[in-house]
């Protein structure tokens, strides 16, 4: 329930940056927004008469944000799992009709309830770590009626949970069987048809290309993104995860939120993102579960001061995964990142890559109360756990969204 209070005794990290954090603090929450925060001795006295949620001390950061997922689908994929461990690789799993198009077929065939109920028990996992704003692309339909349908399932998955979804249309995700060797007719009809149909719903909120040898080509790329600028929406771009085919550069021409995966990046394209301010999101799972040894330019992105943020890419294909906190994890020894880098790839920079930079990834006065407070000795531990979820207490827009003892 939604109820004016003042959480205190805590040790405050509102902006995402562990280098500025803030002892004995306390938070005055008012219908849902953060109203007051600040050192505890400072509290307005306008302020006082509220009841307290004392906090012990704990750790408190903003409510994390997962900006690049493919949640909604239908089934999984562990049989192809299998067959990858004995040898096959995705690239060959995907030229034989595997891949992506067995979770189109699953998700064509799926009700939208399923679809629903399927998606919402990951979302929940996503949630207990303390998630409060998530990103969520279309792609398992590549037809209109059923890209529409995973677009209504992830708004109404915002509803439902109270939560921030940003959808992403990603209908040039792979090649549906109807369009088996015509990718430029399904290109045309993305652009004529289904792009401007489903945005006219009110559907989507950005688009996203799989820019890739296995996925679409740079020309094909441009006109999506060309579509997408007419139509005001803006663009991120799956780009270079496999190969080097300078999606990047061609995103940043188009000022894209982001651009995601980058392994295969190389210096000219992380100078045309540092140029046009578009965000690395680095998916350290689908590295990790592809197997991929080719690192992103890390140094590079440093170098060139190029945001970097840290995402799930939760899929059933390439990371089946429901946990952010792994991922910190994974960004930190996989990647090398600092803690306080991977931090703020969860926070500030990953708002950014969704055009929320103004309402979430921080906690400062009059956005919404969206925090967690874990029980932890220091936020180092937030990406030191492998697969352990120190959430102590999840308050999204003011309501306590789950609590739980102590087991620190
Ligand atoms: N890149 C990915 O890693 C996922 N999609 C994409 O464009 C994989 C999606 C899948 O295999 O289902
Ligand atoms: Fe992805």
């Amino acid at each position: 329930m939604n109820q004016d209070a003042i959480w205190q005794n805590l040790h405050l990290c509102p902006s995402g940056d562990i280098d500025q954090t803030l002892p004995n603090a306390a938070i005055v929450v008012r219908q849902g927004k953060v109203a007051w925060l600040g050192p505890y001795d400072a509290i307005p006295t306008e302020h006082t008469g509220l009841p307290r949620h004392d906090m012990g001390g704990r750790w408190v950061t903003p409510g994390l944000v997962d900006c690049h997922t493919h949640l909604v689908y239908a089934s999984q994929r562990a049989d192809e799992f299998a067959l990858r461990l004995a040898g096959a690789s995705y690239e060959e799993i995907a030229r034989a009709g595997g891949g992506i198009l067995s979770s189109v077929r699953a998700t064509r065939a799926a009700s939208e309830d399923e679809l629903f109920r399927q998606s919402a028990g990951r979302l929940e996992d996503l949630l207990a770590e303390g998630v409060s704003a998530v990103e969520i692309k279309s792609g398992y339909g590549l037809d209109t009626t059923s890209e529409a349908k995973m677009l209504r399932v992830a708004r109404r998955l915002g509803e439902h949970y109270g939560i921030t979804v940003r959808t992403t249309f990603l209908g040039a995700h792979a090649l549906p069987p109807e369009y088996a060797n015509q990718a430029d007719d399904y290109i045309s009809h993305i652009c004529q048809s289904m792009l401007p149909t489903l945005a006219a719903e009110g559907l989507v909120d950005a688009v996203d290309v799989f820019c890739e040898k296995i996925g679409f080509n740079l020309a094909q790329t441009e006109r999506v993104f060309e579509t997408a600028q007419n139509l005001g929406l803006p663009i991120k771009l799956h780009a270079e995860q496999l190969s080097n085919l300078g999606g990047t550069a061609l995103a940043a021409r188009f000022q894209a939120l982001s651009a995601d995966h980058l392994e295969f990046l190389d210096e000219a394209g992380v100078a045309a993102m540092a140029a046009s301010g578009t965000v690395a999101v680095l998916l350290p799972g689908a590295y990790y579960f592809i197997r991929e040894t080719q690192l992103p330019p890390i140094a590079l992105l440093r170098r060139y001061g190029v945001p970097i943020a840290i995402a799930t890419d939760s899929n059933p294909g390439t990371s089946p995964t429901t946990s952010l906190l792994l991922m910190l994890n994974m960004a930190c020894t996989l990647f090398r990142l600092t803690v306080r880098e991977a931090l703020l790839g969860v926070t500030q920079h990953a708002a950014k890559a969704l055009g929320l930079q103004d309402s979430h990834g921080q906690l400062a006065v009059g956005r919404s109360a969206d925090f967690v407070v874990w029980s932890v000795e220091s936020l180092s531990e937030l990406a030191y756990w492998l697969g352990r979820n120190p959430a102590y207490q999840v308050v999204r827009q003011g309501c306590i969204y789950t609590s739980r003892k102590d087991t620190v």
